[in-house]
């Protein structure tokens, strides 16, 4: 109703924004380590997002291809260090989505370490767009594009025993390669790059995709802000008051 609008928002403030001007997508950021459940979190946002037009854009995709040389040396290659992400095309993607026009997303081949160049991955335009990966709140300038920054926080030990367990039946690998790999680069670049970029978020969810409550409590504040983009454009002299909250 009319009146339980009016005491949601304060029309003293200005006009918060043109109310011609197009509506510019949601923006939600969703990092943590590796294997802490990221993906299932952005799955089960998806799904209750149904009535919204939504996008996954994952920053493996932004993976620089390997070199020769590189790939010559692949167990000493660092993929969780910032320096193996393309992060200039990372920010173009996402300024671009977030004006509102298309992006060809590159794939990237984990087998082969390199982007598939016959091919790309079409992004159009929607209202909400999800940027996931181990380090997406590592570049301010990408960060400074999100509306929402979500860290999902899985203890260290849950994390390795998915790791292991994906890296050797979905990747191929063997137990003490991915065990190597993970004491040498996951762990340090987990510590120095992914935990330090945990106090940028805006909600921090333990336990990732087991946690319903906290994925329940982001979609209905994503469903209230989505709702707030179309209120400023009816009433254009009502100014929406901004909250934040943690849990
Ligand atoms: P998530 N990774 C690979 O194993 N191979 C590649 O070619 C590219 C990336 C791993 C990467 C990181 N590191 O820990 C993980 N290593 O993918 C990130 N070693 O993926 O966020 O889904 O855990
Ligand atoms: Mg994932």
């Amino acid at each position: 109703s009319l009146s339980h609008l009016r005491s949601a928002v304060s029309s003293s403030s200005p006009a918060s924004s043109d109310p011609d001007a197009p509506k510019q997508p949601f923006i939600i950021g969703v990092s943590g380590g590796t294997a802490s459940g990221k993906t299932t979190v952005c799955d089960m946002i998806i799904q209750q997002l149904h009535d919204h037009r939504v996008v996954l854009v994952n920053q493996d995709s932004f993976y620089r291809g390997l070199t020769s040389e590189e790939l010559q040396r692949v167990q000493e290659y660092n993929f969780d260090h910032p320096d193996a992400f393309d992060t200039e095309q990372l920010l173009h993607c996402a300024v671009t989505l977030k004006s509102g026009q298309p992006y060809q997303v590159p794939i990237y081949d984990f087998k082969t370490h390199q982007r598939r160049s016959d091919t790309f991955r079409q992004v159009n335009a929607s209202d909400v767009i999800i940027l996931e990966g181990i380090l997406v709140f590592h570049d301010s300038r990408v960060r400074n594009l999100m509306n929402m920054k979500i860290f999902v926080d899985t203890d260290a030990d849950v994390r390795l025993a998915r790791r292991i367990r994906r890296d050797t039946v979905e990747r191929g690998r063997d137990v003490n390669s991915v065990l190597e790999q993970y004491a040498k680069f996951v762990k340090p670049a987990f510590d120095d790059f992914v935990l330090p970029s945990k106090k940028y978020a805006d909600v921090i969810i333990p336990r990732g995709g087991d946690n319903h409550v906290a994925v329940d409590l982001i979609t209905q504040h994503i469903h209230t802000k989505l709702g707030q983009h179309d209120l400023c454009k009816i009433y254009p002299n009502v100014y929406v008051i901004q909250s934040t909250f943690q849990i």
